[in-house]
């Protein structure tokens, strides 16, 4: 397959996030095995859409994704609708046989994803899930040291995902804060790239025990379909917050390391810390989201006289991806994950196999997260072989 024609509904902060990176795509990665075509962006306010079509550059638009998963010119839809929106438009897709790439979390449920994994098994298309975090050069560099056994056997995995900007109280009760939209709150949406990175990084879980709170209950309601750059303003009618503002939980994964993980949006001064330390018997690895080029690494092997951590720019062209983009030390970020995130899929789109991470990651994160939200029902450890 030489062009894959994309209908992408969404054009938010994640839909401008994908066009971005199907733009960059044949400008830096021209060898990609297949090319993203960016045939039609679809969503409901047809004003809006019409100002996101010309300003990403996509051909046509539709205002129902309906019509959109039942084109003939489409080939792949991506889902950045939120999250109550995603397992309805993917089995739809699977069953007019479209490939499907859709944001995380996958589904609002375990069942939902597991649901939504079968249809797109029993269709035979392609699946992917947007865990874009694994795509940083870094985070490749971890992965390479821990697969070549440079840090030895794993002992912890300690992953955060901080930030805060929902900490003014008067921050109104947009969809993410509202259970039946978004699924859950800062674990379903921070704590499930952590999950994801663990898995990834460390392996899978055995079993968890967690905790979560609400610390803000009632919020003004929100006057539109308004997002993280909302503004609080006191007074107005308040509404119930229905998701949690923070859940931590202890772990234990299956190669017998320990873990623990918390995800917050009440960690006052942190906007995006997305960040997890690894200790293993040779070594330690040490990632930040907020300075994304950069690898801590330290190994027990390194002559006692020099021992302590090192920073790794992994900006080279030994490091993953990192020859497509600029000479040797020159730094990328955010959206670049993405790009990355799309040359996988492109590639395996023609190469006729799953990409990573695809729908069986999705629903493997949201066991995970479920189990936790078990564990927090009834105050006990859940094995994740009870879900
Ligand atoms: C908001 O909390 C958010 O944009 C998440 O929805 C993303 O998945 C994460 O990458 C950054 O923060």
């Amino acid at each position: 397959m030489a062009n894959v024609r994309v209908g992408m509904v969404g054009y938010k902060f994640m839909g401008k996030a994908h066009s971005n990176a199907y733009r960059a795509l044949p400008m830096f990665f021209p060898d990609a095995a297949s090319k993203p075509v960016m045939k039609v962006i679809c969503g409901r306010d047809p004003v809006q859409l019409e100002q996101a079509r010309t300003q990403f550059g996509w051909e046509q638009s539709v205002t129902d994704w309906r019509e959109l998963v039942t084109r003939d010119d489409v080939d792949l839809i991506d889902i950045n609708a939120p999250s109550d929106a995603h397992k309805e438009i993917a089995l739809a897709a699977a069953a007019n046989g479209k490939h499907i790439f859709c944001e995380k979390p996958l589904a609002l449920s375990l069942k939902d994803s597991r649901e939504m994994l079968e249809a797109a098994e029993n269709a035979g298309v392609t699946h992917m899930v947007g865990f874009n975090y694994r795509f940083a050069p870094a985070v490749q560099l971890a992965k390479k040291l821990i697969s070549e056994g440079r840090i030895g056997k794993i002992y912890h995995f300690r992953g955060v995902f901080l930030q805060d900007w929902i900490i003014d109280p008067n921050f109104p009760l947009v969809w993410r804060l509202q259970k039946e939209i978004a699924g859950s709150g800062s674990h379903g949406d921070l704590g499930a790239h952590v999950i994801d990175m663990a898995r990834y990084l460390v392996g899978e879980f055995d079993e968890v025990i967690g905790m979560s709170e609400t610390f803000v209950k009632q919020r003004p309601i929100a006057s539109a379909m308004t997002g993280l750059s909302a503004k609080g303003e006191a007074g107005g009618e308040l509404g119930d917050v229905s998701v949690d503002d923070a859940t931590v939980f202890m772990a234990r994964f299956e190669g017998g390391a320990m873990g623990s993980i918390e995800a917050t949006r009440f960690a006052a001064g942190h906007r995006c810390t997305n960040a997890f330390e690894i200790n293993g018997s040779k070594g330690s690895i040490k990632f930040d989201f907020e300075r994304v080029n950069e690898l801590q690494v330290y190994f027990t092997e390194d002559a006692e006289d020099v021992q302590g951590f090192r920073r790794v720019l992994a900006t080279d062209p030994a490091h993953a991806y990192m020859d497509a983009w600029w000479p040797a030390g020159h730094t990328i970020g955010y959206e670049h994950t993405f790009t990355h995130e799309v040359l996988e899929l492109m590639n395996a789109l023609s190469e006729g196999r799953q990409p990573v991470p695809n729908f069986v990651d999705g629903v493997k994160c949201q066991e995970v997260l479920e189990a936790v939200d078990l564990s927090i029902a009834e105050r006990r450890w859940v094995k994740l072989n009870e879900m």
